[in-house]
């Protein structure tokens, strides 16, 4: 038998727990950047492949970029979209650099960013977890289709940024040149990089088409391929992230959250610079040393 004092205090105790939960709840859904970001996911649901992707309520970094991948089986990686779901959410990738000291405008301050002929671009995501990849297919439209092998500048690519732990650290740039003073197992965001040709992407020193930037691409289940049909080219991509690499992949499960973004490079020929445009944020440093400025991928599951 409980005492009356002891019940008394159960009581008191209960009442505080109800307290308590409640004022965390009233403070949850006053704060305005989470009640933005549920009112932006819950449109992006309705907008997007309902049936395939529940919603988590998890509101983003920055109020920035949030997608959604959802659960795949039997793809091909082969630059083909004929694997991906009909209603698959196709997101735009549109956040244009303005860096002179690299890349230029190209143009592109002038135009829709969205649809037009001289670079637009969009991404399908989804994932297995019994793979242990992500799968991303990236539509690029570029009115001059460039590849080369020497100088990242000088080519079309497709950067990708991943941090399976979707944490939060900046480091310090290394000494120049980076290659020689930094591997990718220092790194929060790993960099992969594909180009549609044949050739070592970026000049990497492993000679291979698609290439993991201070890394070795082998030490990944990643790969990548490509499709170009006039002016509109997929790069198909079964990616790796990791935890740590190249020890710790990451596992992936429903409701995981990685920090993700995705670069298209447009060069264009001649002297004019490459243009650099990104879905999520725009970069304040370089992406591959901080993994705060991504946006990031929820990993979806089947209903
Ligand atoms: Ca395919
Ligand atoms: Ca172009
Ligand atoms: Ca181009």
């Amino acid at each position: 038998m409980m005492s009356r004092a002891l019940r008394g205090l159960v009581a008191l105790g209960l009442i505080l727990i109800g307290l308590l939960s409640a004022s965390a709840t009233v403070v949850a859904w006053q704060d305005p950047a989470a009640e933005t970001s549920r009112k932006n996911q819950q449109t992006k649901v309705e907008a997007g492949t309902a049936d395939l992707v529940r919603t988590f309520p998890i509101p983003s970094r920055n109020g920035g970029a949030v997608a959604y991948a959802m659960p795949l089986k039997n793809m091909t990686i082969d630059g083909k979209l004929d694997d991906w779901p009909a209603d698959a959410e196709r997101l735009p990738i549109k956040n244009l650099l303005n860096y002179p000291a690299r890349y230029g405008l190209n143009g592109l301050d002038k135009v829709e960013l969205s649809d037009n002929p001289n670079l637009s671009a969009s991404f399908l995501a989804g994932y297995s977890k019994e793979s242990g990849v992500i799968y991303l297919a990236i539509i690029v439209r570029d009115d001059k289709h460039i590849v080369d092998f020497e100088s990242p500048f000088k080519t079309d690519s497709v950067e990708i940024f991943i941090d399976g732990k979707r944490s939060d650290i900046k480091i310090p740039a290394p000494e120049d040149p980076w290659e020689e003073h930094i591997d990718a197992s220092q790194m929060p965001v790993l960099q992969y990089v594909g180009v549609a040709g044949n050739g070592a992407a970026y000049a990497n020193k492993e000679g291979t088409n698609y290439t993991l930037k201070y890394g070795k691409i082998a030490n990944t289940k990643t790969r990548m391929a490509y499709q170009t049909t006039g002016d509109l080219t997929v790069y198909e991509w079964a990616i790796q992230a990791f935890d740590q690499y190249p020890d710790s992949p990451t596992v992936l499960k429903p409701g995981k959250r990685i920090g993700l973004d995705i670069a298209v490079v447009d060069n264009d020929g001649g002297d004019s610079p490459s243009a650099w445009m990104c879905w999520g944020p725009l970069p304040n440093y370089f992406k591959g040393f901080n993994s705060s400025n991504l946006g990031d991928l929820i990993l979806g599951e089947a209903p």
